[in-house]
């Protein structure tokens, strides 16, 4: 297990820029055939000489080679010492979740993807845990709500669906004031964008079925620390729960990860015109995007960001039944879950990946409308989305 090693593994890449070790940390020529590309170990179990005596590997639950590669690869990404890949993302919170204990408190915001609400409240409220919610782009709230006892703090920036920002070191500061660990979710900016450990976060979390893999053809979800003793531990419940992705998933997300900063800057370039577009469209609302000045978040972004990201979302004015029939008219844009891949896709939140917290505090607005932008020509998706939304 590349999370459990300790101390981790140097990697002869650590100094190099962050594109040069996407392609190359952790990813070592193959020493049997020189083979460049990292290898699909298929295999589940591993030879051993004597019993104990083997080469690292014993069974693909507990390691494998590809695997080894994806999670030293991303740990890098993230400035991380540890890296641990899952079979999804609600798979990898769930791990960090499993040393949760009746009484214990979670804090989550306000405005978060609907299945951590659901795995958080649903699954482990049950158990005794108690999960608060507050706006944590608003630090007042968040003091407010730290001033009890509180074991964690799951939180994403920008969040899932009307990407509010919020403030991962003052929040960090925060929370280990009352002794709670903070767990990043950094699905939406990628690690090219935002490093939160490097702004105190404890632990940070990703769907790798976005923007790390980048091609809407694999779910995976990872984790990585730079603590030692909590990384044992995780990799501990990595294994002995089980949910670790095959060795095939986590040659896509390594192959997906090798564009990452490629694809994050075209990303971001066609999300802010597509932002650009958005404002003062007459059918359009509010409009939601870290990049505009006019976005409550703008700064702290703009501090804590290296981009604003290749999500955008905005209100129809004429409400829930405007924003359903807009979805369903683009060309382009697909109407699909999901998000982060280079192909541009359009959902309905308040129906759709949303649909579980309706009625709870996370209820999103039902005339919202999210984009996950991706990387085509710009003047195409501009004219995609001038014609939804023209007037019928
Ligand atoms: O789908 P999975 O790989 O298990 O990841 C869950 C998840 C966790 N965190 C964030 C911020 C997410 O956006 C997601 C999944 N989100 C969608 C499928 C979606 O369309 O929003």
């Amino acid at each position: 297990m590349a999370g459990a090693e300790s101390p981790a593994t140097p990697d002869p890449f650590a100094d190099k820029g962050f594109a040069t070790r996407a392609i190359h940390a952790g990813q070592p020529h193959d020493p049997t055939s020189g083979a460049v590309v990292t290898p699909i170990v298929l295999s589940s179990t591993f030879a051993q000489e004597a019993v104990g005596v083997h080469r690292g590997f014993e069974y693909s639950r507990s390691g494998n080679p590809t695997r080894q590669a994806l999670e030293r690869c991303v740990a890098s990404l993230e400035g991380a010492r540890h890296g641990l890949a899952f079979a999804s993302g609600l798979a990898a919170l769930d791990v960090v979740c499993r040393d949760l204990a009746p009484g214990d408190r979670v804090l989550l915001s306000n405005d978060a993807y609907g299945g951590t609400y659901r795995l958080l409240a649903r699954i482990y409220g049950p158990l005794g845990v108690e999960v608060v919610v507050a706006d944590l782009s608003d630090l007042t709230a968040v003091e407010a709500a730290l001033s009890r006892p509180t074991t964690m703090v799951v939180l994403e920036t920008p969040t899932n669906p009307v990407l509010r920002i919020l403030d991962i070191e003052a929040i960090s500061a925060l929370a280990h004031r009352s002794g709670a660990t903070v767990v990043v979710d950094n699905t939406f900016a990628t690690p090219y964008l935002q490093q939160p450990l490097a702004l105190g976060a404890d632990v940070v979390m990703h769907s790798s079925t976005k923007y790390l893999g980048g091609h809407s053809d694999v779910v995976g979800g990872f984790l990585a620390t730079s603590d030692d003793a909590r990384a044992e531990r995780l990799a501990y419940l990595q294994n002995a729960a089980g949910a670790v992705p095959g060795p095939f998933d986590c040659y896509l997300v390594l192959r997906g990860v090798k564009t990452l900063a490629a694809r994050m800057e075209q990303h971001c370039r066609n999300a802010a015109a597509v932002a650009d577009l958005l404002v003062g469209h007459p059918a359009v609302g509010e409009v939601f995007y870290p990049g505009l000045p006019s976005h409550p978040g703008h700064a702290v972004a703009t501090r804590q960001m290296r981009g604003f990201g290749g999500m955008v979302s905005f209100t129809m004015r004429e409400g829930e039944a405007a924003a359903v029939a807009a979805v369903a008219r683009t060309g382009i844009f697909t109407l699909a879950e999901s998000l982060g891949a280079v192909e541009s896709l359009i959902e309905h939140p308040g129906r759709m990946t949303h649909a579980s917290v309706a009625g709870s505090a996370l209820e999103v607005n039902p005339a919202l409308i999210r984009l996950s932008v991706g990387i085509e020509d710009v003047a195409d998706l501009l004219a995609d989305l001038h014609m939804a939304l023209a007037p019928r």
